[in-house]
């Protein structure tokens, strides 16, 4: 199977703009009370998840926590299923039962959507393991926020992944907050990717807003692991334009601070590289972003129409078994 990093930058600049679209129509929706529950945008980090999926196989495994609607866009899970999701309707991609914080998709190794911070990061573990344990050139691709580094689970996770040398990206996306709590107020150490090397693990820092060098560095790691598996840690700076969810108006930080992030935009980032080369012009640009706005439209009306989960199937999915694919 092909690397996706093969994949054209312009393909993946409108996969950005794909989940920018996405995510301002779902708030959209969540005002309108058409979505229920909890809600939570991933506006402005939208170069972590493209960069990262652009540069693995499609057949890699990736896991990540409940902000996971780039996560599903990205690997390839359509917009009808993702907004049928968070409509709660059966057409979503997990049948309607999980919501926004646990899209899944098996088809595309999307495991996961995990509400509880950091619970997730050993199901990534285990991911990992079943790799080696067959004998696979995969890698898992486990993303997390930075308030899940002081979990033990994140510990136990880690270590065990190093003992065993098993082939994982920790991709901690760093938006310098957990809920309205700064980083800097939650952790001892001055920069979270020192929390690799505890684990005698290697870590690098990332700027998360620059697409081109999360796809290089996750591209170099995937290339080391598969030739040995071995795990690996990235620290991602990133910024969340929206507050926390759907309910928090963000009061715990300055205009100035969310103005300074929205200037360096990675939509508008990778839009001057591309332009400057020669790759893009204004006009296809505008054509990109129209058709990132239709496929959401049309994902809505797909949403409202599909029908709700009869209530006699409400327990098919919950086991292995009951699944039908
Ligand atoms: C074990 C646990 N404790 C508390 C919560 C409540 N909670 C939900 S989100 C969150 C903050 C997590 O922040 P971070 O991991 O940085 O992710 P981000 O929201 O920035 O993507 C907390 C504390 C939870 N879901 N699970």
């Amino acid at each position: 199977m092909q690397p996706v990093e093969q994949r054209d930058e312009v393909e993946m600049l409108s996969l950005m703009l794909l989940i920018r679209r996405f995510e301002e129509r779902a708030s959209q929706q969540y005002q309108a009370q058409k979505i229920g529950g909890f809600c939570h945008l991933y506006i402005g980090q939208e170069a972590v998840v493209t960069g990262a999926i652009a540069a693995v196989r499609p057949d890699d495994y990736v896991i990540t926590a409940y902000r996971d609607h780039g996560h599903a866009l990205a690997r390839g899970t359509s917009a009808n299923a993702c907004m049928a999701e968070l409509f709660g309707k059966e057409t979503g991609c997990s049948r309607g039962l999980g919501g926004s914080m646990h899209f899944f998709d098996k088809r595309h190794h999307m495991y996961g959507g995990h509400a509880i911070v950091a619970a997730h990061v050993p199901l990534g573990v285990g991911l990992a393991f079943a790799i080696k344990y067959r004998g696979e050139d995969r890698v898992t691709l486990c993303f997390f926020g930075d308030g899940a580094i002081n979990q033990g689970s994140f510990h136990e996770a880690l270590n065990l992944a190093a003992l065993y040398r098993l082939p994982i990206i920790f991709i901690c996306e760093n938006n310098l907050f957990a809920m309205g709590t700064s980083v800097k107020r939650s952790t001892s150490l001055k920069q979270i990717v020192d929390r690799a090397e505890g684990y005698d693990i290697p870590g690098e820092i990332v700027d998360g807003m620059n697409f081109r060098e999360v796809r290089d560095k996750v591209a170099e790691v995937a290339e080391s692991i598969r030739k040995e598996s071995h795990p690996a840690f990235l620290e991602v700076r990133t910024y969340r334009y929206r507050g926390h969810s759907m309910s928090d108006p963000a009061s715990y930080r300055t205009k100035d601070e969310l103005e300074k992030y929205r200037l360096d935009d990675p939509i508008i980032r990778l839009r001057a590289q591309l332009t400057r080369e020669g790759k893009l012009t204004n006009e296809q640009f505008d054509q990109l972003d129209k058709r990132a706005k239709q496929t959401v439209l049309d994902a809505v009306k797909f949403a409202k129409e599909s029908p709700e989960l009869a209530v006699e199937k409400l327990y098919d999915y919950v086991y292995f078994n009951g699944i039908k694919s």
